[in-house]
């Protein structure tokens, strides 16, 4: 899935002993595959001391002990629902009563392919799900969450074009509570004339939910689209600071994705991935398993 970790795989590989090099080259590699500079030095450093330390000269061990390391920043950033003790990426879609999830994104990274998923996963899970069409900004993008409605059938609250998203979510927020559904997944607008009006956008949403929705679980959750490298965490940074996420969907793994982001977004901004997404189906979404992705990047899977 990540095709970075082959060019791991492939640098242990070619190595019979650990040299100096050896981490120099690891430290490079790491900035290849979208670690930050401070943070893929910060962890070769590591890497070595703890092969000198632990007494590991192959490339076998040093791989499992980056593996251990990685994992470990990843679980840095605590998923929203570990405050209830849940280490579940799926709890939004198994908790008693009403949960609103805020999709957010700047354009193209997947928001409505993703709402669409998650509402397919949240029936698979017995949920009845609403589709707030708050993506009002864009003609195109109300067709487009009324179509995956229909074939997924799922009711869809839509306001005209150039409506007020607040009010699209607000009116979805009254029909699950006039009890049409159970779950609402609200897609927004990625696109603003300029950056700073989608960012007070953003703020107002989050106020009318806020306010409209003391009653019910609240998530807010970010799109990224995984093989857009670094200036994903400065996507991430922008909107973490205007809204305070809860955490992060990767999108479109399934192309030449690199990974080495999702470090940097445990790290630096404590921002969980809750879900990984790997193509254009309904099906193509999966909770993250910071083990599982660790040991793939490591390249020990
Ligand atoms: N390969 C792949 N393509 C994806 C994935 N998620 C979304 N896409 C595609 O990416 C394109 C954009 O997806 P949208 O869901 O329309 O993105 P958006 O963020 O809603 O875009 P705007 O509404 O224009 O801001 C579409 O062609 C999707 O089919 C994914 O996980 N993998
Ligand atoms: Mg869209």
């Amino acid at each position: 899935m990540i095709s970075f970790a082959e060019r791991i795989k492939g640098f242990f590989g070619a190595k019979t002993t650990l040299s100096d090099e050896t981490f120099e080259d690891l430290t490079d590699l790491l900035v290849e595959g979208d670690f930050g500079a401070a943070q893929a030095y910060n962890i070769s450093e590591k890497l070595q001391a703890l092969c000198k330390k632990e007494k590991i000269s192959d490339s076998e061990g040093a791989k499992k002990t980056l593996a251990r390391l990685l994992e470990e920043m990843l679980c840095q950033a605590k998923l929203p629902s570990e405050k209830s003790g849940s280490m579940d990426p799926d709890y939004f879609f198994k908790e008693d009563g009403l949960s609103l999830l805020l999709i957010l994104g700047v354009n193209g990274v997947g928001k409505t392919t993703t709402a669409a998923k998650l509402a397919s996963r949240g029936i698979s899970m017995k949920r009845r799900p609403i589709l707030a069409a708050g993506d009002t900004f864009r003609a195109a993008a109300i067709d487009q969450i009324k179509i995956h409605g229909e074939r997924l059938g799922v009711r869809v609250v839509a306001h005209q074009h150039g409506g007020d998203p607040a009010a699209v979510i607000y009116d979805a927020l009254e029909a699950a509570k006039a009890g049409n559904g159970d779950l609402i997944i609200a897609d927004t607008a990625g696109r603003m004339h300029t950056k700073s009006s989608l960012v007070e956008e953003l703020k107002k949403i989050d106020r009318v939910v806020e306010s409209r929705a003391a009653d019910c679980h609240y998530y807010k959750c970010l799109i990224l689209d995984a093989t857009t490298g670094r200036n994903a965490i400065n996507q991430a940074e922008i909107f973490h600071e205007a809204v305070s996420l809860d955490g992060i969907i990767l999108t479109k793994f399934d192309s030449s994705a690199r990974g080495g982001v999702v470090f940097s977004l445990a790290e630096e901004l404590s921002l969980p991935v809750l879900f990984l997404c790997t193509g254009e189906k309904y099906g193509d979404i999966a909770p993250f398993n910071p083990r599982a992705y660790a040991e793939e990047f490591a390249g020990l899977a």
